[in-house]
């Protein structure tokens, strides 16, 4: 195997949310877990225990107001004091008793005010923290036939977006996420991928879209949306999580890693394995712990990751050229079905980490610490 294909697996970097620590479940029940984060500083303490047993998680995400402080810079100086980064801001307007006919796209022009003065704010929270990253995802959307104007709310989310845009500074953009449904079951007003590429695309190239892999419809090829969206210089990156019905928020690989496999080979292809492209988790779990459910979810990445890399290149150009479909295909299958574990374990070594992540974090004695020490943890704020 060529030296490069283990230099790009170590240098992989995968960002875990913030949220994926507090506790979190269904509109049925939450399960309490014990040692669950107070505050944000303490998301940041587990989120650190995930890079420290595997090496590739050094940032988190921050989602407000779920990680609202009074002082930013401050929240990032002790991330770095863990060793680990701020990553992408995520707004949150959905919230509030006042988006209840949607943030952006509200018929109402002082909710949508209001909505847009939050994500200004959350510029402003990248600035303090150092982020480069602003994560918008919009809950709006209409339950009824003839509730609002389909092309009225198209309207004003272009507004808002041309708004946050023009706010964003050097080395700042904002991703745009899609949805299929939920909250809103009749018409969303970001619900594929087309329509956030066509927002994203009139503003200009630091308005890029998100891929959250459990936000399509059951049998979306996602690895076609990633192939195009990467061909056009518009994909900025990646929520992962599993699903199998909706908007589950599994762990990523966990019921297809064939899946994750294929939509990897695609970004590897499409020449979108660099920093440019952010591989961040959106997960919750609600009946597993949540270190090592990060943990199990980024080696997952990491496996996918691996094998996309193995996958011989000049072989299956030459079968593609030569129209030999079962050897394109048997090319394909031939990396996916390498057991890329030992490899792994054995890069985690080089880089004098435990070569079983899991494991190590289990001896650490970090999680029967916080169970003694953290009382009354948080809930995740999402799930609820
Ligand atoms: C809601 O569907 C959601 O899961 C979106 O995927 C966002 O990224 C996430 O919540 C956090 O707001
Ligand atoms: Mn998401
Ligand atoms: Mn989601």
């Amino acid at each position: 195997m060529s030296m490069d294909i283990r230099t790009r697996l170590s240098a992989q970097r995968i960002e875990t949310p913030s949220w994926a620590y507090g506790n979190s479940g269904t509109r049925f029940k939450v399960f309490a877990q014990p040692g669950v984060p107070r505050d944000p500083y303490e998301k940041l303490a587990d989120a650190a225990q995930v890079h420290r047993f595997t090496g590739v998680a050094p940032s988190v995400a921050l989602h407000i107001p779920w990680d609202r402080v009074g002082d930013y810079a401050d929240l990032a100086r002790h991330a770095g004091e863990l060793g680990v980064s701020i990553g992408a801001i995520n707004a949150n307007v959905f919230q509030d008793d006042d988006y209840k006919l949607g943030s952006v796209t509200n018929p109402d022009p002082r909710v949508r005010a209001k909505a847009l003065a939050h994500l200004l704010e959350c510029v402003d929270i990248m600035d303090a923290t150092g982020s480069g990253t602003l994560k918008l995802w919009f809950a709006d959307g209409t339950n009824y036939p003839g509730q609002d104007d389909i092309r009225a709310r198209q309207d004003r989310l272009a507004e808002a977006l041309a708004s946050v845009y023009q706010r964003l500074g050097e080395g700042q953009r904002f991703l745009l996420e899609y949805k299929l449904f939920e909250p809103a079951f009749y018409a969303t007003d970001v619900p594929d991928w087309g329509t956030a590429y066509a927002h994203c695309l009139r503003l200009g190239p630091k308005a890029q879209v998100v891929v959250d892999t459990g936000h399509h419809a059951p049998g979306t090829n996602i690895e076609f949306i990633v192939a195009f969206l990467l061909r056009e210089g518009k994909l900025g990156g990646f929520d992962f999580n599993s699903r199998f019905y909706a908007d589950d928020d599994l762990m990523v690989g966990s019921a297809d890693p064939f899946q994750l496999f294929r939509i990897m080979y695609e970004v590897v292809a499409g020449g979108g394995y660099t920093d440019e492209v952010a591989f961040m988790l959106d997960q919750c779990h609600n009946l597993e712990p949540k270190i090592t459910g990060q943990i199990r979810s980024v080696m997952n990445v990491q496996e996918a990751t691996a094998k996309a890399l193995l996958v011989d290149g000049a072989a299956l150009r030459s079968a593609q050229a030569g129209g030999d479909v079962l050897q394109a295909n048997a090319v394909l299958m031939d990396a996916f079905n390498t057991d890329v574990r030992p490899l792994l374990a054995d890069l985690r070594r080089e880089s004098g980490l435990d070569p079983d992540p899991m494991a190590a974090y289990a001896r650490s004695g970090y999680f029967e610490t916080i169970s003694a020490t953290r009382v009354g943890g948080a809930q995740a704020g999402w799930g609820a």
